[in-house]
């Protein structure tokens, strides 16, 4: 999956704005992918959400991730469904989803890199980079650093998130991972779009015509 700003919802960011125009302002911005994930959620609620998100991504070209959830995934026609390491496992989520969608796992090191790759998944997780208020279950700090070795490691493309602000962009590309994904520099930012397009702007400086 080629992604080059992953953005999470994350509605106590929203500050009383509403989701559907703080997405439109990340896509507008240079968001390519949007993940629904809202931990806090009824299921229902997250089938209004992803209704929503999934028409909005549509009329804007960006993808549709739903985290955790693959029956939410699939009621919505989402792109594909991002997975955590004691989720489901990736075959069971093709079987429910159906050809021709994508399957993220989160990792937090070679090791747990490795395995998503053995196991087909068409990308990865890799965090945190830094520590971050946004999920505070985190495992250990991976770094900008520690992307080198997960690199060398995997062909499969490498998301990193946690904590992840303009600061830690271009060491991160520099290292090799492929996009990078963010919640509250996005989410929270007061202009959404600008914030978006710098973090874009960034990655796309640092891949170059690198995949
Ligand atoms: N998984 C690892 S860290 C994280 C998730 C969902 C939260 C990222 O949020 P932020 O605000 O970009 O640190
Ligand atoms: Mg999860």
């Amino acid at each position: 999956m080629d992604s080059r700003l992953y953005v999470i919802t994350g509605h106590a960011f929203l500050k009383g704005r509403q989701l559907e125009d703080v997405i439109r302002a990340a896509i507008q911005g240079g968001a390519d992918t949007i993940q629904l994930r809202e931990k806090d959620y009824t299921g229902r609620d997250l089938l209004a959400a992803g209704h929503l998100l999934r028409r909005l991504t549509r009329e804007l070209g960006a993808r549709l991730i739903v985290n955790d959830r693959i029956d939410v995934a699939r009621a919505v026609d989402a792109d594909g469904v991002h997975l955590g390491q004691g989720d489901l496992p990736i075959e069971i989520a093709r079987d429910i989803l159906g050809p021709g969608k994508f399957v993220g796992i989160s990792t937090h090191n070679v090791a747990e890199a490795v395995a998503a790759e053995q196991a087909g998944a068409d990308y990865i997780g890799l965090g945190p980079m830094r520590p971050t208020q946004t999920k505070l279950d985190t495992e250990p700090v991976v770094g900008p650093a520690g992307v080198k070795a997960v690199r060398d490691a995997v062909r499969l493309p490498i998301v990193a998130i946690g904590g992840i602000g303009p600061d830690d962009v271009a060491e991160i590309i520099r290292n090799g991972a492929n996009s990078v994904a963010v919640v509250s520099a996005v989410i929270g930012a007061d202009d959404v779009t600008g914030a978006a397009r710098a973090l874009r702007a960034i990655v796309d400086r640092e891949r170059g015509d690198r995949a």
